[in-house]
């Protein structure tokens, strides 16, 4: 009876829960020998008149079966490709729940911290921060310093230079040998007054050992103004040392130094303990700027004085950390960086 084959065929379509269990339903029907097959090839042996009725009662079978089959078939497919989809969905949550996997997070480099560092006590203390070019001139990191060519203070900081046609007014490129060329440029930019330190890097064309790397990071002081002395540089900088390194017993000394840039010139030294015995290592050099730099920046010194300081921050950090070897802090070995 085609009804009931029908009904039959139908319930059977709707159980398979699979593409294939389909694909076989559609066989036993629709197959070579499947029973809506047999069914049509018994037409063949039947009168005209039989074969008319017959016919569309085969017919009307056949497209309710497809019909069937077609919506179940693409339900299934949909059904098929959203479970795959969803075995396939990306566990961003494993990290954190599997413990043999942990998240490498970066953190902020020791000397970054030191300088963010520096940069928040200055602040406290009155100063803005100020930076300046890692590629400077002649001019900037000599000439205006009171280091004209051929002075032998030239020498003092040996100078990578970059290879550029020299300039008529100033002079060579090179990568600055310290941040002191900036006080030209703030003197230039702002006038007087000025309180300000500028953090930056420098570079020496040097040979390497535990206390002296070719890169390294210097903070800048500068302050100028009407009747200032050596008294309120010596002040700024205790006071910054002690805030700086807490309330470890310090051990500093001040002695006289020589930069062309500053009259009378000092340097700092602070005690640096290797295991059982200690050193003094140099700190900063400083002093009250020169006549003649305050002329290159377009000051009268008759009116205003300013005394200057620069810090070597990649020393400070050695001492601060208890760091042996100047070097590692420019490793990026992370077996010394995870210290920190
Ligand atoms: C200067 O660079 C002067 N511009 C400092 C200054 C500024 C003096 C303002 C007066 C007024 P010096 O070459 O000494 O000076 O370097 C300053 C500090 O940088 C040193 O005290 C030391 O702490 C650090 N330093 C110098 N050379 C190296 C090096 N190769 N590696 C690491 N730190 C160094």
């Amino acid at each position: 009876m085609p009804g009931n084959l029908l009904q039959q065929a139908l319930e059977e379509i709707q159980k398979a829960d699979t593409t294939t269990a389909l694909k076989d339903v559609e066989v036993k029907y629709m197959g070579r020998s499947g029973q809506i097959t047999e069914l049509l090839k018994t037409l063949k042996d039947l009168s005209p008149e039989e074969k008319r009725s017959k016919g569309q009662e085969i017919q009307t079978l056949k497209t309710g079966f497809t019909e069937a089959y077609s919506t179940r078939e693409r339900y299934l497919q949909k059904a098929e490709i959203d479970a795959k989809l969803k075995a396939e969905f990306f566990d961003i949550t494993l990290n954190e729940i599997n413990p043999t996997r942990s998240l490498q997070a970066g953190t902020i480099h020791p000397l970054s911290r030191m300088q963010r560092e520096v940069e928040q006590l200055f602040a406290e203390m009155g100063f803005q921060i100020a930076d300046g070019p890692e590629v400077e001139s002649e001019y900037y990191n000599f000439e205006a310093l009171n280091i004209p060519s051929h002075h032998p203070a030239r020498d003092m900081q040996d100078t990578f230079f970059l290879d550029h046609p020299k300039d008529e007014k100033h002079g060579h490129l090179l990568l600055r040998t310290h941040t002191s060329p900036v006080q030209i440029r703030m003197m230039e930019k702002h006038g007087a007054p000025l309180r300000i330190i500028i953090p930056g890097r420098v570079f020496r064309y040097e040979a390497t050992d535990a206390t002296h790397d070719s890169t390294f990071n210097q903070i800048e002081g500068l302050f100028i103004d009407k009747g200032i002395g050596l008294a309120q540089l010596k002040g700024v900088m205790n006071e910054f040392l002690q805030r700086f390194f807490g309330e470890s017993d310090i051990k500093v000394r001040f002695r006289p130094g020589y930069f062309p840039f500053v009259e009378p010139g000092i340097e700092m030294d602070m005690l640096w303990k290797r295991g059982n015995h200690s050193k003094w290592l140099e700190v900063v050099g400083a002093g009250m700027i020169h006549p003649n730099v305050l002329k290159a920046g377009g000051l009268d010194p008759d009116q205003y004085q300013g005394w200057a300081f620069g810090f070597g921050l990649t020393r400070m950090a050695m001492l601060k950390y208890g760091i042996d070897d100047i070097r590692h802090l420019h490793s990026n070995d992370l077996r010394f960086l995870n210290q920190f």
